[in-house]
């Protein structure tokens, strides 16, 4: 399989929700579930902080998690974990600045998509030329999921990336709501990630269609 082209990742960048476990009180899978009822574009599994799983069942959840995301045809990412994206054979893993040497795990991943976070010009730079496919870049607003985020950066900081120079495809993520979401649009990213948005939402269909009306 050759590398992902980059008019298709924006597109599967377009409402990328992002879940574990502890995301939710209803199962995780019954969420993902509805939510690609509702018109997620791709899946990361992001299995982090609190009472989080390790182990056989982390592995076992993200099967399960694997195997909803291929019936429904969209690409299934994980968090992290390089061992686990291949164990698993995920179609790509997203990494923090903080997550290893972003290029040993380009090497080891091959063709699959790799997502790297970045918070600066510099950072989106170096991620790019170790050859990564998308860019996440947050938090734009603020949230009470991740405890450990950079600073808010605002959307305007996605805009201020693209008259850097910035071309490649970009998913926003922190605090993004139906409501806020057109300012994240028109801030020029490419995607909204989503944890609490619709993994929180009474009905999870319905937040992540709400989403993905965004972009009609
Ligand atoms: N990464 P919610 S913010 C996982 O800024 C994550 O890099 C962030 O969750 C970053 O949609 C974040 O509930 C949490 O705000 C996003």
């Amino acid at each position: 399989m050759a590398r992902i082209n980059i008019d298709q990742m924006r597109d599967f960048l377009k409402v990328y929700f992002i879940a574990g476990s502890n995301n939710s009180s209803n199962p995780i899978s019954d969420v993902l579930q509805q939510a690609i009822k509702g018109g997620i574009t791709i899946f990361q599994y992001r299995e982090k902080g609190s009472n989080a799983l390790t182990g056989e069942e982390k592995i076992a959840l993200g099967r399960e998690l694997k195997e909803i995301c291929m019936a429904a045809n969209i690409p299934f990412i994980v968090n992290d974990d390089v061992e686990l994206a291949l164990a698993l054979d995920a179609d790509g893993i997203h990494i923090g600045q903080g997550d290893g040497n972003a290029s040993e795990i380009r090497h080891k991943i091959g063709d699959k998509i790799l997502g790297i976070s970045a918070h600066s010009l510099e950072e989106a730079q170096r991620a790019l030329a170790v050859g990564a496919d998308y860019l996440g870049v947050g938090p734009v607003f603020p949230t009470t999921t991740k405890d450990d985020t950079e600073e808010v950066c605002g959307p305007q900081f996605i805009a201020q990336l693209r008259s850097e120079g910035v071309e490649a495809p970009i998913v926003a993520i922190g605090g993004i709501t139906k409501e806020n979401a057109p300012e994240v649009v028109s801030g020029r990213a490419d995607g909204l990630a989503i944890i609490s948005a619709i993994s929180k939402a009474a009905d999870p269909a319905d937040a992540a269609k709400q989403l993905q009306l965004i972009w009609e």
